[in-house]
């Protein structure tokens, strides 16, 4: 980092750093985390693939709404981005049934106030997306909330137009993954506001970290369709009998090549680039 950069945040694979007063800099670090917990093994390029994804969404999603990136580092993992104000809410769109959102309609038949048909199953995909806004946890589970507490935190006319923007984001990005043979099955947003009012897509955006994404020639309705990418890890850790609290795990080798491949097979099925040319140019993402 050739500028002083002060660090100001951290997250538990990501740092956050202070450029001037309108910069920051977001770094990928190479930690993975499963069941919450991160694990002490790192994967190589880890880092370098969700910021290059990130960044790959950003320039192909201005069409639909601003966003914070500014540049990326010639290292590939650094993320250069405007300052804004978050918006205090996880902005998340669901177009199958998993995670939270099937244990909320498990229990409920609802999800964020969306009451669904009665007879989904697991894994199903949706009549239609579904926005789901969660709190954000400042440590712990973030945990979905009614769309009207929602409103609540970032104002009527706010959430209405991050619910049709989130909505929008979703449609383009997993129209675009279903063609290359992966299922978005959710996803997290974060916005924020810039100096003039307008709203801003910032954090990362579409990585296997913020979003589920399946393959699509092993999703089966009714089951838990493997990860894209953490599957070997979760089956490596299942095959442990871990209790799944800290300290995690080292990996073995095959299982860390192998979770890399994964996370530079979904790079490069998205971008339909090269990892190796993201390597050498980060900013062919960009283009
Ligand atoms: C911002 N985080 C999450 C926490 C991380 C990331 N453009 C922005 N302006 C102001 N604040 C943020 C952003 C962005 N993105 C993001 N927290 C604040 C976070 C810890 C480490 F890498």
């Amino acid at each position: 980092m050739p500028e002083s950069a002060v660090h100001v945040g951290s997250g538990k694979v990501r740092e956050l750093y202070a450029l001037d007063t309108d910069r920051l800099l977001l770094v990928a670090s190479d930690r993975i985390s499963t069941f919450d917990v991160v694990l002490p093994t790192e994967i190589p390029d880890k880092g370098r693939v969700l910021t290059g994804l990130s960044a790959f969404w950003f320039s192909r999603t201005q069409h639909l709404v601003p966003n914070h990136l500014l540049a990326l580092r010639d290292d590939g993992r650094g993320t250069e981005c405007r300052r804004l104000e978050m918006l205090p809410i996880e902005c998340v769109v669901r177009g199958y049934l998993a995670g939270s959102g099937w244990k909320d309609y498990r229990a409920t038949r609802a999800v964020c106030g969306h009451t669904l048909p009665a007879g989904l199953i697991e894994s199903q995909r949706l009549p239609q997306p579904i926005f789901t806004p969660a709190t954000k946890a400042q440590s712990g589970h973030d945990e979905n909330i009614a769309r009207d507490a929602a409103a609540e935190l970032v104002g009527r006319t706010r959430f209405d137009e991050v619910e049709r923007i989130a909505l929008e984001l979703y449609a383009f990005v997993s129209d675009h993954a279903r063609a290359r043979g992966i299922v978005l099955a959710d996803t997290k947003l974060e916005f924020g506001v810039d100096d003039t009012g307008r709203l801003v897509l910032g954090d990362e955006a579409f990585t296997p970290d913020s979003s589920r994404f399946w393959p699509a020639d092993a999703y089966e309705v009714g089951a838990t369709p493997p990860s894209f990418d953490k599957q070997f890890v979760r089956d490596y850790c299942e095959s442990l009998g871990w209790d799944k609290t800290d300290p995690g795990p080292e990996l073995p080798e095959d299982v860390v090549t192998g979770t890399r491949a994964r996370y530079v097979e979904a790079f490069e099925r998205l971008t339909e680039m090269s990892f190796d040319d993201y390597l050498t140019d980060p900013s062919v993402v960009l283009t």
